[in-house]
C-alpha cells in the first residue's frame, strides 16, 4: 500500500523548486541544486546551515501533514461520493459528536509535530544568537553601520595610519572583507533609519536600528565572495542597497589588512613632465537608466577579480592620477569622502582610502571599472535613485567636465 512513498519523497523537491523558481528568475544559473548568489539552500557557513535546517524540518513536517491530510480527504471524497440516482436522493448518513479516540489521537499529533518543528527552532536561536563559547576567543569583531544606501564597516581592534602620522580606526565601504573558518562578529548600527544585515549564504537577518546595539555572528567554510543585501524596506534606493564579503585565508587576510592599514596610495611618477595628460577612456557611452554594470566573466569568477583588483591598473599616468587628486578637493568631493594621508576627512560618504581595490562601488550596485566609476561620478542619481552623493551635487553646484571625470576615475582607480 505504501509503495509511492519512495517516489513521493523524491519527487517532493518539486514544489519547493518551482517556488525558488518564481522568486529566483533571473538570477538563478544552477536551478537543481538551487544555488544563486544569494541562496540560502546551498548555504556556506555553519550559522546559515542552522537556519537550513530548521527550514527543512517544518518543510517535512508539513509535508507530511499536507500528504495526510491531502490522502484522507481524496479518500473520503472518492469513497463516499455518490454513484447512482438512488445515492443522490438518499437521506444524509446520521450525524454524531466524533469520536473521542480520534480526536484525541489527532490533538497528540499536532502537539507532537509542534516539539519536532520547536526542538531544532529553539536549538537554531541559541546558536545563532552569539559565537558558541568555546569558540568566543577567536571570534574576530566588525562594526557595521547602515546609511542610506550603504554599509559602513569598521574594524574596531584595526588602527589604520590618518594624516600626520595620526592612528584611526579602520573604515571601509561596501566590501567586508573578513577571516575565513573563523567566527567574525557583527556588530549592528544605522545612521539613519532601519536597515537590515543580510548575507544569505552566511547568515542573517538581524536589524539594525536606531539606538539599539543589536549583533550577529557569521562564518564562512572556506575563502570565498558573497552577497549580500539591506533587508528592510529603508527607502529610494532600498533594493539596490547591497554588500559583498570577501572571506579570505588567514595569510591573504593579513596582506590585505596590511595593504588597508596605510594611507592612501601615491602614485610616482612624472609629475613635472609638461606633457597633457593622457586621457585613455574619455569616451563615456550613454547608459540607459538603471542598466546593469556587472560583467558575466566577474560575475562568475568573483573571488579571482577581487584578488587581480589589489594590483596596482595597467597604464597608470601619474599626471592624470595627480589632476584627479587636485580635482578631489577643488570639486568638494572630500567634504563627505575620506582618504587619509591625502588630507580628505569627509565621513557622510564612504571612505574612499583604497576604493581603487574593490570589485564594485554604489555598495556593490555596479562593477568597480573605469568605465562605471565614471558613469557613477558622472551622474550617481541616474545609477541609484535618491543617493545623498546626487543631493550633493545639487546643493554644492557640483559640475564634472569630462576631463575631470576621468582624472578623476585615474586617481580614484589609483587608491590600492
Ligand atoms: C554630499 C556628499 C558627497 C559628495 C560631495 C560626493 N560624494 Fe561620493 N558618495 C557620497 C555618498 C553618500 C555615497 C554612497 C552612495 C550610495 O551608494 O548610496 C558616495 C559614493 C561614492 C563612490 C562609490 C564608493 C563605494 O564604495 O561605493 C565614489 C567612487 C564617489 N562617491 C566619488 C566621489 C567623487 C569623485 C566626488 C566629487 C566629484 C564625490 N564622490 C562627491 C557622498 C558624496
Ligand atoms: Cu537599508
Amino acid at each position: 500500500m505504501f509503495k509511492f512513498l519512495p517516489t513521493l519523497v523524491r519527487w517532493s523537491r518539486i514544489p519547493l523548486v518551482l517556488a525558488g523558481t518564481a522568486l529566483l528568475a533571473g538570477c538563478e544559473y544552477n536551478f537543481w541544486r538551487m544555488d544563486g548568489h544569494q541562496s540560502t539552500i546551498a548555504v556556506e557557513g555553519p550559522v546559515a546551515r542552522e537556519q537550513l535546517q530548521v527550514f527543512y524540518v517544518t518543510v517535512w513536517v508539513t509535508l507530511v501533514i499536507f500528504v495526510l491530510v491531502g490522502g484522507v480527504l481524496a479518500y473520503a471524497t472518492l469513497k463516499f461520493r455518490a454513484r447512482n440516482d438512488a445515492d443522490e436522493h438518499a437521506e444524509p448518513p446520521s450525524q454524531s459528536h466524533g469520536n473521542p479516540l480520534i480526536e484525541l489521537s489527532l490533538i497528540g499529533a499536532s502537539v507532537l509535530a509542534l516539539v519536532i518543528i520547536a526542538i531544532p527552532t529553539l536549538r537554531g536561536i541559541w546558536y545563532t544568537y552569539d559565537v558558541p563559547e568555546a569558540d568566543k576567543a577567536n571570534a574576530y569583531e566588525i562594526t557595521a553601520h547602515g546609511f542610506q544606501w550603504w554599509f559602513k564597516f569598521e574594524y574596531p581592534a584595526e588602527q589604520a595610519a590618518g594624516e600626520n602620522n595620526t592612528k584611526m580606526t579602520l573604515v571601509t565601504g561596501n566590501e567586508l572583507v573578513i577571516p575565513a573558518g573563523r567566527p567574525v562578529r557583527v556588530h549592528l548600527r544605522t545612521v539613519d533609519v532601519i536597515h537590515s544585515f543580510w548575507v544569505p549564504k552566511l547568515a542573517g537577518k538581524v536589524d539594525m536600528i536606531p539606538n539599539r546595539a543589536n549583533h550577529l555572528w557569521m562564518q564562512a567554510d572556506k575563502p570565498g565572495y558573497f552577497w549580500g543585501q539591506c533587508a528592510e524596506y529603508c527607502g529610494d534606493s532600498h533594493a539596490v542597497m547591497r554588500f559583498r564579503v570577501i572571506a579570505l585565508g588567514p595569510r591573504d587576510f593579513n596582506d590585505w589588512l596590511e595593504q588597508q592599514l596605510q594611507t592612501g596610495r601615491t602614485v610616482q611618477g612624472n609629475v613635472a613632465s609638461a606633457d597633457q595628460p593622457r586621457a585613455q577612456f574619455a569616451s563615456l557611452r550613454t547608459f540607459k537608466q538603471n542598466e546593469a554594470g556587472i560583467s558575466d566573466r566577474f560575475d562568475l569568477q568573483p573571488l579571482e577579480a577581487w584578488k587581480a583588483k589589489q594590483a596596482p591598473e595597467a597604464n597608470e599616468d601619474p599626471r592624470l592620477v595627480a589632476r584627479g587628486r587636485e580635482l578631489f578637493s577643488q570639486k568638494q568631493c572630500n567634504g563627505c569622502h575620506t582618504i587619509r594621508g591625502h588630507g580628505a576627512g569627509g565621513i557622510t560618504g564612504p571612505d574612499l582610502t583604497h576604493v581603487g581595490s574593490r570589485t564594485t562601488i554604489a555598495a556593490g550596485l555596479i562593477e568597480n571599472t573605469p568605465e562605471q566609476l565614471q558613469r557613477w561620478i558622472h551622474n550617481p542619481s541616474a545609477v541609484k535613485p535618491g543617493n545623498k552623493m546626487a543631493v550633493g551635487y545639487i546643493q554644492q553646484k557640483i559640475t564634472l567636465t569630462p576631463e575631470d571625470e576621468v582624472a578623476l576615475v585615474a586617481y580614484l582607480l589609483s587608491l590600492k
